[in-house]
């Protein structure tokens, strides 16, 4: 469970960059209502915090899936297309399993997995990542902003989620149903943690992404009913073959729901703490997943339970862009004190590594430049423009 005084926390309002927060009761928690309602203080939070070229006149606004219109969701999944059929950047043979733009993000995410989670800039590079990848659907014909996928919404049947339900305006399907045991993982601590199986775990059949060809790894996928994983060392080589995924109720009913993202957000008095429970990272919580690891294995599969490749399911995406939303919200319920990194730039610091700082850059490969951690720290400054309602 939750190791911080959560309800110390909610117990009576309290004042936070001249914003109240106010005294939720479980039930607000439990529907959204108060996750909801964070959200708003963090938009009137952020719009006193633009910088340079960022205003209130040219922010960019990321929404919630089911939000968007019709028009819009083809056109995200259209746009999605066109990366999969946009020529690699990579030099020819680096990574023979890169067929397309979209594949060169799982590349670039793949070779720096070891330094980019349980590190002091996971959350900023996984920020910068969903920026880029915005601008490239962008370019790709895509008249929005990046969407995100509010987990709490559908804990309960995630095959039934406007993004899950294989309707022609969702990303596909859960996996065709086929009989298989739960995963079990073995945790940084040496436990192991079982899930009961998932509601797919075949090939994605209905919907958009149904014919999506995945190319690359995978490179650790753990294998259903054992803590054993396919390791395999040539994740970069062409491995043809089809979208899986195994969406589970019950990782999300533990991990995901309005309860756990709320009381992530209040629960965490400073980076560490966000950042560790968060992530589910044992040197600051006895909490083995978190809404991070709970939100990849809601969706599971192949490649959405392996963390070197997850980005080959385009809902990554939103998930990720949820993850930003969190950390968005969280800083901007305290804005001027929560512009800091905490940890060091190795996977659990192994090997060990320097503390990560806000000078360090953000390096994405081929894809875009890198930029510095302070300057996507505020996202209404910098390099960034937008806030999410
Ligand atoms: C997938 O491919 C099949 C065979 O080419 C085609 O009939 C079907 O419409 C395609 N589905 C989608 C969602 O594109
Ligand atoms: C897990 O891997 C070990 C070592 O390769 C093997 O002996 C064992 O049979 C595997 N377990 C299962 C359930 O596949
Ligand atoms: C997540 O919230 C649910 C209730 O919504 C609760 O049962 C579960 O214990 C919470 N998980 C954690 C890790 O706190
Ligand atoms: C991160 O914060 C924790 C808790 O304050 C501290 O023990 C640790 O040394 C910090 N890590 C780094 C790399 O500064
Ligand atoms: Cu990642």
């Amino acid at each position: 469970m939750f190791g911080k005084p959560l309800y110390l926390a909610l117990a009576g309002a309290s004042a936070v960059s001249g914003f109240t927060v106010p005294n939720f009761g479980q039930w607000a928690v439990d529907s959204g209502i108060a996750l909801a309602g964070l959200n708003s203080v963090a938009v009137l939070s952020a719009l006193t915090n633009t910088q340079g070229t960022c205003n209130i006149g040219n922010v960019k606004v990321r929404q919630e899936w089911r939000t968007l219109s019709v028009a819009q969701r083809k056109n995200f999944i259209a746009a999605t297309n066109c990366l999969t059929t946009k020529t690699s950047a990579l030099a020819p043979g680096v990574a023979p399993g890169a067929h397309s733009l979209f594949d060169d993000f799982t590349y670039v995410h793949m070779t720096s997995t070891n330094f980019i989670h349980m590190t002091g800039n996971f959350l900023t590079w996984h920020r910068y990542f969903i920026h880029v990848y915005e601008k490239e659907l962008q370019k790709c014909g895509y008249n929005g902003n990046l969407p995100y996928w509010e987990w709490g919404y559908d804990v309960n049947s995630p095959r039934d989620s406007p993004v899950f339900d294989g309707s022609d305006t969702s990303l596909g399907s859960d996996g065709a149903a086929i009989s298989h045991a739960g995963l079990v993982l073995g945790l940084p601590t040496g436990l192991t943690i079982s899930f009961p199986p998932g509601t797919g775990g075949g090939c994605v059949n209905q919907g958009p992404f149904s014919n999506l060809t995945l190319h690359l790894g995978p490179v650790v996928l753990p294998e259903y009913g054992s803590p054993n994983v396919t390791f395999n060392p040539n994740g970069h080589l062409d491995n043809p073959r089809c979208l899986k995924r195994d969406l589970n109720p019950w990782v999300a009913q533990q991990w995901t729901t309005f309860r756990n993202t709320t009381e992530l957000i209040l629960g965490s008095s400073n980076i560490f703490e966000f950042n560790t429970e968060l992530s589910g990272d044992p040197r600051g919580t006895t909490n083995p997943m978190g809404v991070h690891g709970g939100g990849h294995f809601t969706i599971g599969g192949d490649p959405g339970a392996d963390p070197f490749i997850a980005s080959n399911d385009p809902a990554f995406w939103l998930h990720h862009a949820q993850i930003d939303r969190v950390y968005w919200i969280w800083q901007n319920l305290d804005f001027q004190n929560r512009q800091g990194v905490n940890g060091t730039n190795t996977f659990l610091n192994q090997p060990p590594s320097a503390a990560t700082t806000v000078e360090d850059l953000l390096d994405v490969g081929h894809l875009a430049s890198s930029v510095k951690i302070k300057n996507v720290m505020n996202t209404v400054g910098g390099q960034l423009c937008y806030i999410y309602i």
